[in-house]
């Protein structure tokens, strides 16, 4: 039954929809600070895209003409608390806990259209522009003007309930709603995912500079990996969590708020082994439905290849050196590199 489409009627949505935090903020332009400091510092390394679309990221109207809120959605993934899990085992590289599941896009993308057709029955005339991740859309900082957490200075989005276990969503809404209040910061005094970071690469508070991310070169980087960055990247093999783990927020871990996000168990660290003798066809059978499929086949071979390289144990020499031919040039590079630290 159509009615009026206010913020208590989008929340009473999201909720049954099952987001775990859902909050409005009104839709005018950000600050450009933050965007210009990162990209005059280059700290977006290869993703251009993230300057190709500037005034898209800072104005949501360019993006849905008329757009007067923004509907800030944040769903809790599964991630042990502390102390439990820590730690891959040995002849493994970890996981992030944001892909220990099933792909988080395809879970969003459900919830995101079930969103839209909620607000439909409501107010069928609303236009809803709704995406997590793939559009020019500052998540985190609408996350925080709509109060559903404070951009940390890991540079992650951190909520109280779910600490930054957390993956974002927003829905462009050209209805105005009564916005929330901006979350205020709670970092208080800490500071210890500065230090905690093994590459450097938050320099200043609230600054990750993608060129010295783990994630970045594990996740998106594509094609080779420096060599003075391969023997930094620690026991990950896709993504990393030690700005997070160390953080007080994420003391307790967080339950999934979909199932389909649970941590499993054989995701969570991958056998090197395992990853040297993958084939292309293999790889797409195991690895189709997780967010591990974004690094593809190739970057994951050569974040195998370097976590054998990193390891120094020789018995992997054979299995690095049948890549030593491999039609990717990432992962040519990489094995390269493996041999010589296993010489
Ligand atoms: C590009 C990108 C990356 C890049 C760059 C990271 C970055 N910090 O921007 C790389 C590949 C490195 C990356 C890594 C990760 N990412 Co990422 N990434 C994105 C993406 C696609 C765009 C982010 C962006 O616009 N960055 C540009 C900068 C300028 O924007 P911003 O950081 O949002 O800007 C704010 C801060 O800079 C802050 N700020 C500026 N100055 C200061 C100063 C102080 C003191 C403080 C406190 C804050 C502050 O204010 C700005 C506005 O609020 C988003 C999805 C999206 N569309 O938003 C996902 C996203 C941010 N990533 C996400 C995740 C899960 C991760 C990882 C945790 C994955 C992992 N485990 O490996 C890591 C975390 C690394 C880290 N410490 O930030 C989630 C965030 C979840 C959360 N709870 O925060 C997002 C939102 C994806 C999603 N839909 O859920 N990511
Ligand atoms: S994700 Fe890892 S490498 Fe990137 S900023 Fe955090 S601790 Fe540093
Ligand atoms: S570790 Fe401390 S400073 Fe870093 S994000 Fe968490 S609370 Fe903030």
């Amino acid at each position: 039954m159509p009615g009026l489409l206010d913020t208590a009627a989008v929340k009473a949505i999201a909720r049954r929809v099952g987001f775990s935090k859902c909050g409005v903020a009104r839709a005018e332009p950000l600050d450009p600070a933050p965007l210009d400091r990162m990209l005059a510092l280059g700290g977006e390394a290869d993703m251009a895209w993230l300057g190709a679309h500037r005034a898209e990221r800072l104005d949501p109207a360019r993006l849905l003409p008329g757009a007067r809120s923004v509907v800030a959605l944040a769903l809790a993934y599964g991630a042990p608390a502390r102390g439990r899990g820590d730690g891959p085992p040995p002849g493994t590289g970890e996981v992030a806990r944001y892909a220990r599941g099933r792909d988080y896009h395809a879970v969003m993308r459900r919830k995101l259209k079930e969103l839209a057709a909620g607000i439909a029955e409501v107010d069928p005339g609303a236009r809803v522009l709704a995406t997590a991740d793939v559009a020019p859309v500052m998540e985190k900082a609408w996350a925080q003007r709509a109060g559903i957490g404070w951009v940390g200075k890991n540079g992650c989005l951190i909520t109280i309930e779910h600490g930054s276990w957390v993956v974002l969503a927003t829905a462009l809404v050209d209805r105005d709603l009564e916005p929330d209040a901006p979350h205020p910061m709670r970092c208080g005094t800490c500071e210890a995912c500065l230090p905690a970071c093994p590459t450097g690469a938050i320099p200043a508070p609230g600054l990750v500079d993608a060129r010295r991310c783990i994630s970045f070169w594990t996740i998106e980087r594509r094609g080779p990996i420096p060599k003075d960055v391969a023997g930094e990247l620690g026991s990950w093999m896709f993504g990393c969590d030690d700005c997070q783990t160390v953080c007080p927020w994420n003391r307790r871990g967080a339950e999934a708020a979909d199932p389909g996000l649970a941590p499993r168990p054989e995701q969570a660290a991958l056998g090197i082994d395992d990853l040297l003798a993958l084939g292309e066809e293999e790889y797409g059978r195991r690895f189709h439905g997780t967010a591990l499929a974004r690094a593809r086949y190739d970057g994951l071979v050569r974040n195998a290849l370097l976590a054998a390289g990193r390891s120094g144990d020789r018995r992997y020499r054979a299995a690095v050196e049948a890549h030593l031919g491999s039609p990717h040039e990432g992962v040519r590079e990489a094995a390269r590199w493996a041999m010589g630290r296993l010489a």
